[in-house]
This record gives structure tokens, sequence and C-alpha cells, in this order.
């Protein structure tokens, strides 16, 4: 009782602070702080720093490009946004792989751009350690009126929604606009907290549809290990990656550790890295794609 109480006051001055979110870039500071602060015991995966400049741009390489595409939803019958990143020497005439990049609650097609993909993408390229790809940073928010603003916490279910405009209107558009491979093995999804957690539940539920999947400091939209595992053979065949990273300040943290615990139990191969000291930023979420990126479309 005295938890459950305890849960409902942090979820009201949750509720209240989410009211009014700041205007464009940013995102409410303490996001990510509320939920159960659960602890689940389990080992994770090590941490190793990302390299030194891993995310500022260099003057000698070759730059990849964003464009922002616009797209027709059966889903919300609306159309609806996504930036498309599109790698240095992008070249019509070659299929690429794409990878779907998912924002957080707050957020939009644009919210990655503060984690400067771009960037990290263009060095990882030149040097080889990640394949040239798209990426598609779409508006995980599928309604009518998918801004933003108000409080962000009434629309979770546009969240959920997301999956039929994904997989019905978004894949097929990119697919019949964009010189890309179609079978699982090019096709990656990943995001941050609420995009995490649809990444996850999106990504393990098409098995069929995404090969590679992770979840950067994924949020309570996570579903529950035995919902996104049902067929735990069927999962160790057909996955081949799932890579989960969140910080270890951050107390959304028991939606990862929950599932690497399941997954450690079962013998699913799983991943899951603690950021020191990490919150619920994207300090943690641009390591998260680094080293995601680096291990797809391989
Ligand atoms: C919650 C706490 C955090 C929640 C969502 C979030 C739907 C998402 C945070 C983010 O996307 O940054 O209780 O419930």
């Amino acid at each position: 009782m005295k938890k459950t109480l305890f849960m409902l006051a942090v979820a009201t001055v949750a509720t209240v602070a989410m009211a009014q979110p700041p205007m464009g870039a940013g995102r409410p500071a303490g996001m990510g702080r509320m939920g159960a602060p659960e602890q689940i015991d389990v080992k994770f995966n090590d941490y190793v720093a990302a390299p030194a400049g891993f995310d500022q741009e260099r003057g000698s390489i070759d730059k990849g490009s964003y464009q922002v595409v616009e797209y027709y939803s059966t889903t919300t019958d609306t159309t609806r946004k996504a930036t498309v990143y599109f790698p240095p020497k992008y070249n019509k005439n070659k299929k690429y792989p794409v990878f779907y990049l998912l924002h957080g609650i707050g957020g939009d097609h644009m919210e990655w751009r503060q984690g400067v993909p771009n960037i990290i993408m263009d060095n990882l390229i030149a040097d080889k350690k990640a394949v040239p790809m798209i990426i598609v940073m779409p508006n995980g928010r599928a309604q009518k009126d998918d801004r933003p603003i108000g409080n962000v916490y009434a629309g979770s279910a546009a969240f959920a929604n997301f999956e039929k405009d994904l997989l019905i209107d978004l894949i097929p558009f990119i697919q019949k606009t964009y010189n890309v491979y179609t079978d699982k093995a090019h096709r990656a999804i990943a995001g941050l907290s609420m995009g995490g957690g649809q990444s996850l539940n999106f990504g393990l539920g098409h098995l069929d549809m995404f090969a590679y999947v992770g979840g950067f400091s994924s949020a309570p939209n996570t579903k529950q290990p035995e919902e996104l595992i049902p067929n735990i053979e069927n999962t160790k065949k057909e996955n081949k990656l799932l890579w989960m990273v969140c910080g270890s300040r951050d107390n959304l943290m028991y939606n990862s550790s929950r599932l690497k615990a399941f997954c450690d139990k079962n013998g699913v191969p799983c991943t899951l890295i603690q950021y020191p000291e990490g919150e619920h930023n994207f300090v943690v979420w641009k390591y998260g794609l680094y080293n995601f990126a680096q291990l797809i479309f391989k």
C-alpha cells in the first residue's frame, strides 16, 4: 500500500511536470526518473567506453545527409514525416540495408538529431566499423495530431499504434521510394526510451521482419519478457541481435534488466550494458547508437 501510494505520488508529479513540456529541442528534466524503483538482479555485459571524438565532426571525411520525407499513412489517414539519413557517397544504384531509429515520449522525427546520428555514422562508416546504411527516424506517435505537445504521457497509446504505421505504411513507403534490401537480415530497429520499448515490442514481436533489435533506456511501454519472447527456440533461431543499454542512474532500468534476466535464464543471447553514472539522456543514447550500429548487417 505504501509503495502504491508512493508510485501514485510520483506518477502525479510526473504528469504535472509533463503538462507543459518545453517547445523545440530538449526534453523535460527528470524524465525517466519515475517508474518502479525496482532492482532486478542481473549480470550486465562489460561497459567499454566509446573512443573520444566518436560524436565529433571530422573535417577530412565524406559526409552523409539528412532529408525529411513525407508519406501517406493509412493507419492515421494523414501525411506523416520521417527524417532519413543517407550515408556518405549515397548511390541510388546501390542497395542499402535500413535501420529504423525511434525517439522518446517528448520527441518526434527530429529528436534524434540531438544525438548527432549523422556524425556518429559518418565516423563509423569512414573507419569501416559500420556498413553504409539508410537510417529512418520516424514520428512514433501514430495519431492524427502527432506533435509532442500537451501531456505527452496521454499519447502513449499512439506509440503502440505506431506498430501498424511502421509495418503497413512506413516500411512499404521506404522500400518503394529507395533502393533498399527488403529482407529481415537487412532491417534493424532500435530506439530510445519509449522508442526502445517500441523497438523491443515490434522487433521481437515480428521476428520475420527484424533480425536486429535494440533498446536504449527502454520505457515502461516495454512488454513483459514472456510476451516479448513467447517461443524461446524461435527467438533464438530468428533473432540475430538483441542489444540494450541503460544508465545506472536511470529508474527505468528495470524494463531492460527484467528482459536480460529472462534471456539469461532461458539461454537467449542478449546484451545489456549498464552505462556508468548514466542518466536518461543522450549521453547514453549516443553510446547506444555508436555500439548498435557496429553490430548490425554483418
Ligand atoms: C513512464 C516513464 C517514462 C512512461 C514513459 C516514459 C508511459 C518515457 C520516457 C521517455 O520516452 O523519455 O512511466 O510511461
